[in-house]
C-alpha cells in the first residue's frame, strides 16, 4: 500500500478538484506524549508498532496559509525558503499527494513557535497544520480521523496533532493504516502544566525516523518495548479518568525513561542526553525527593518537558531558569 493509495481512498472524487476557496488557513498544537510512539511497522505509511498517548500544547504549534502561487514557495516564520531546503523538499514530497505534479503551484506561509527539529515535535504540528489547510482550501470537509490518518502519512506524530487535548493514537491493524488514527479523550484537567526546558536549540544530529529504525533493527531491549507501552497506556487512561496526577507522572516519566533505554541498547547507541539533560534530570529527582510533586519526559531531543500541577506554578519557575510554561486546558 502506497501513501497515494490512502490519500484516493479518502478523497476519491474530491482528489484533484480545483481548490474552492482564495486561501486555506489552519492552526494545528504540537503535542507531547505521555507514552512514546517509537518503532514502525511500516515505514512508507508510518504506521506505529504500538499505541501511544499524548497531550496537545495549546498555542504552542504551527499557524499556516496556502494559496495558489506561480511557484511553489515555502515562508518558515517570514523566511522565504530556498527550494532544495530539506525542509522545503519534505513539505512538497507530502503536497505532491494531493495534487497532480505541475498542474498547481502553492505558496505556504508557515508561522511556527517551537523551535524546528529540537525534539519538540515541529513536524507534528507542521504536517496537521497543512493537512488541515489543505482541508480549509479544497473544501473536502474531512472528519478529525481523515484528518489524522493523512497527517501521519506526513509524519508520525502528526496524527496527534489534530485536536486539543488528552489524545490516544490506536496502533490499528490493518495494513492499509485506516484503523490506525488518532481520538480526543474527552477529558480536561486544567490544573495539569506543562514546563518546556529547553536545553539546547540546534538540529538534532539523528532524526527520529533514523533512531527508531536502528532501535527496532539492532536494540536488544526493545522487544520489551510493546508489553511496558500496553501496562503504561492503561495506567495512563486510568489517572487520566481519576486526575491522579503522581500516576500521571510517574507513568509518564518511566514511559520515557524507557524508551531511552531501548536507544541506548541499540549499536551504534543512541542517546539523545546532553550534560545539561542529566543535571536538569537529576534536579526533578531531588526536588521531588524533597516532596515536590514534579516529573518530566522527554523526546527525541536534549530538551525535557517538566509535569507539575497549577499549585506549584510559582515554585517551579522560581527552580527552573528560562522554562515556558504551557497550559493544556486555558
Ligand atoms: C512521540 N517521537 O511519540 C515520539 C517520542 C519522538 C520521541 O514521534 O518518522 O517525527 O515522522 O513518523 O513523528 C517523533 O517522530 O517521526 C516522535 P516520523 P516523528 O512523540
Amino acid at each position: 500500500v502506497k501513501k497515494s493509495d490512502v490519500v484516493s481512498e479518502i478523497l476519491k472524487d474530491r482528489l484533484y478538484v480545483s481548490p474552492k476557496n482564495k486561501i486555506g488557513e489552519a492552526y494545528a498544537p504540537t503535542n507531547i506524549a505521555l507514552c512514546k510512539y517509537w518503532g514502525k511497522r511500516n515505514q512508507e505509511l508510518n504506521l506505529p508498532v504500538t499505541s501511544s498517548l499524548s497531550i496537545s500544547l495549546a498555542d504552542k504549534g504551527a499557524a499556516v496559509s496556502i494559496k495558489v502561487n506561480s511557484v511553489d514557495q515555502v515562508i518558515l516564520n517570514n523566511v522565504i525558503l530556498t527550494p532544495d531546503s530539506g525542509f522545503s523538499q519534505r513539505l512538497f514530497k507530502y503536497i505532491d499527494l494531493f495534487r497532480i505534479e505541475n498542474s498547481i503551484f502553492f505558496q505556504i506561509n508557515i508561522q511556527s513557535n517551537i523551535p524546528i527539529a529540537a525534539g519538540l515535535a515541529s513536524s507534528a504540528c507542521g504536517f496537521a497544520s497543512v493537512i488541515k489547510a489543505l482541508n480549509h482550501l479544497y473544501a473536502w470537509e474531512l472528519s478529525n480521523r481523515e484528518l489524522s490518518i493523512l497527517a501521519r502519512l506526513g509524519s508520525g506524530s502528526a496524527s496527534r496533532s489534530i485536536v486539543h487535548g488528552f489524545v490516544e493514537w490506536h496502533v490499528g491493524k490493518r495494513d492499509d493504516g485506516m484503523d490506525s488514527y488518532s481520538e480526543l479523550i474527552e477529558k480536561e484537567w486544567p490544573e495539569l502544566c506543562i514546563g518546556l526546558c529547553i536545553l539546547n536549540r540546534d538540529e538534532k544530529k539523528i532524526s527520529s525516523r533514523e533512531a527508531m529504525q536502528r532501535t527496532i533493527e539492532t536494540g536488544s531491549l526493545y522487544p520489551a518495548w510493546p508489553a511496558k507501552v500496553a501496562v503504561d497506556l492503561s495506567l495512563l487512561r486510568q489517572a487520566i479518568t481519576s486526575n491522579d496526577f503522581e500516576l500521571l507522572g510517574r507513568t509518564s516519566e518511566s514511559n520515557a525513561m524507557t524508551m531511552h533505554a531501548t536507544m541506548l541498547s541499540a549499536w551504534p547507541a543512541i542517546s539523545y542526553c546532553l550534560p545539561e539533560t542529566l543535571v536538569t534530570m537529576q534536579k526533578v529527582w531531588k526536588l521531588r525527593d524533597e516532596g515536590l510533586s514534579l516529573y518530566f519526559t522527554q523526546d527525541a531531543g536534549p530538551n525535557l518537558k517538566l509535569l507539575f500541577l497549577k499549585k506549584d506554578l510559582h515554585f517551579v519557575v522560581e527552580q527552573f531558569e528560562n522554562v515556558e510554561v504551557v497550559n493544556p486546558f486555558r
